[in-house]
């Protein structure tokens, strides 16, 4: 039986420049989900290089950096009964061209260097990521 959780979400740079965050927004709510807090703010590298240390080893680390850091994003917190998985159901698979259409990813994202949202992977990032983004 899930419990009520709280997960960290993030709209990154990609779609907060094409101006999709409401229909973003829009497909959280639908899932019955709550906005508990949002904020559009802009990241610095040193955020970024913690957020991402566990792939600070690939090859893609720098491009990733200079992507989130790139524009605004907005960061929210997000609660709901079983929120962590369910917002990664409704986010879909990190590499778009294998996220399921109807998913966040799959429908509005193409590849893999730009997947449009974060969100996190288990209850106990949720927690550090809530903090490290908004203390
Ligand atoms: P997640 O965002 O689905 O949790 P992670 O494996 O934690 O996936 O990767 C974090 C982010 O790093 C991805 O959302 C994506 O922006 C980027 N990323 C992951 N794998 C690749 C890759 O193979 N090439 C380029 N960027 C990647
Ligand atoms: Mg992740």
């Amino acid at each position: 039986m899930p419990s009520i959780e709280k997960t960290f979400i993030m709209i990154k740079p990609d779609a907060v420049r094409d101006r999709k965050s409401g229909l973003i927004i829009d497909r959280i709510e639908r899932c019955g989900l709550t906005i508990e807090r949002m904020e559009k703010c802009e990241l610095d590298d040193e955020t970024v290089k913690v957020h991402y240390a566990h792939l600070a080893d690939k090859p893609f680390f720098g491009d990733l950096v200079a992507f989130m850091t790139s524009g605004p994003v907005v960061k929210m917190v997000v609660s709901g009964l079983g929120a962590v998985s369910k917002m990664r159901t409704l986010m879909g698979a990190t590499n778009p061209q294998d996220a399921a259409p109807g998913t966040i990813r799959g429908d509005f994202a193409i590849d893999v260097n730009s997947n449009v949202i974060h969100g996190s992977d288990s209850l106990e990032n949720a927690a550090i990521e809530i903090e490290r983004f908004f203390g």
